[in-house]
């Protein structure tokens, strides 16, 4: 499964995939409503310049790992979806800059996001599985889940929180790229929201640490730390190439085995720091 070496294949991720969020200039997005709920910074000038990140999968592993502490001495933090702080710091910390959240939630369970305080912290981003390499027009048409009404509530509701929508141009180069360094066909569907996340903190920071995204020694079928539901498939995959999205972080790991057997511990280099 190794066919490009680390170097080679953080240099790929680093040109290929073009981590951008959704601008005024995107098409369907250029309208006069739009521009009144798009946020006016762009996401870079939203963080600023982020040295060391942390990346905090939601697996149940994260459970008794006591990493609260050293989670939050870094720079920034990215979560995901309805993964909670309060009452988990000792095992996940409490500071969040940056939390990804996919459209079925923000679609699906609407009441929810709207009213839950838990998404009024840091930087809100969303994604939309999109058709394979589709352009902006066409997956505006037909999202996955039609999470702009529910965006553009919150946006109202919250005007001063940063809340973007990830182009989602960027889950299609990232899949060629897995493919490409897969040697069993994988499913054409788009990475984890966790790969995702993985990619853009590579992008805005000099350094990523990412937690449990590979198992520890503490691996279960616990879903969630902040859940008591078991499955295998949290873990492994199901609907997204998770298994896959495994191995490419594992091979470019630049930290040790031992790290990932105590911590799920993974260093990862910022794209800036990456030389081609
Ligand atoms: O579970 P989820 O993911 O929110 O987890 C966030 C990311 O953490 C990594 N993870 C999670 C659990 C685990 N045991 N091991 C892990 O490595 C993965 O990288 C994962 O992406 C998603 O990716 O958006 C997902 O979202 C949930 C769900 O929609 C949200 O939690 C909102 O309720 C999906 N679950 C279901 O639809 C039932 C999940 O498949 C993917």
């Amino acid at each position: 499964n190794a066919k490009l070496s680390p170097e080679q294949l953080l240099c790929q991720l680093r040109d290929r995939v073009n981590v951008t969020m959704i601008q005024r200039s995107d098409g369907p997005f250029g309208t006069s409503e739009w521009q009144q709920y798009l946020p006016g910074k762009s996401l870079s000038e939203a963080v600023g310049h982020l040295g060391c990140c942390a990346v905090v999968s939601s697996a149940g592993s994260l459970k008794s790992s006591r990493l609260g502490q050293e989670i939050d001495s870094h720079d920034a933090v990215l979560r995901f979806n309805g993964a909670p702080v309060r009452g988990f710091q000792d095992d996940v910390g409490q500071k969040t800059t940056i939390r990804l959240v996919n459209s079925q939630l923000v679609t699906v369970e609407e009441q929810q996001f709207l009213r839950e305080p838990l998404y009024n912290t840091g930087i809100l981003i969303v994604w939309d599985p999109a058709p394979y390499h589709a352009e902006i027009r066409e997956w505006y048409r037909k999202p996955d889940y039609n999470f702009f009404e529910s965006y553009k509530a919150y946006r109202r509701a919250h005007p001063e929180q940063p809340f973007y929508i990830l182009n989602p141009k960027m889950q299609w180069q990232l899949w060629d790229i897995l493919q490409e360094n897969s040697l069993e066909h994988i499913q054409p569907n788009p990475p984890s929201s966790g790969m995702l996340g993985i990619v853009l903190m590579m992008t805005l920071c000099d350094q990523v640490d990412v937690y449990e995204f590979l198992p520890s020694k503490r691996q279960t079928d616990i879903c969630h730390y902040y859940q008591k539901f078991h499955d295998h498939a949290c873990t492994m995959g199901a609907y997204h190439p998770l298994l896959f999205e495994k191995n490419l972080v594992k091979h470019m790991n630049q930290g040790t085995d031992e790290d990932i057997y105590t911590h799920g511990k993974v260093t990862l280099p910022g794209f800036r720091k990456v030389h081609c």
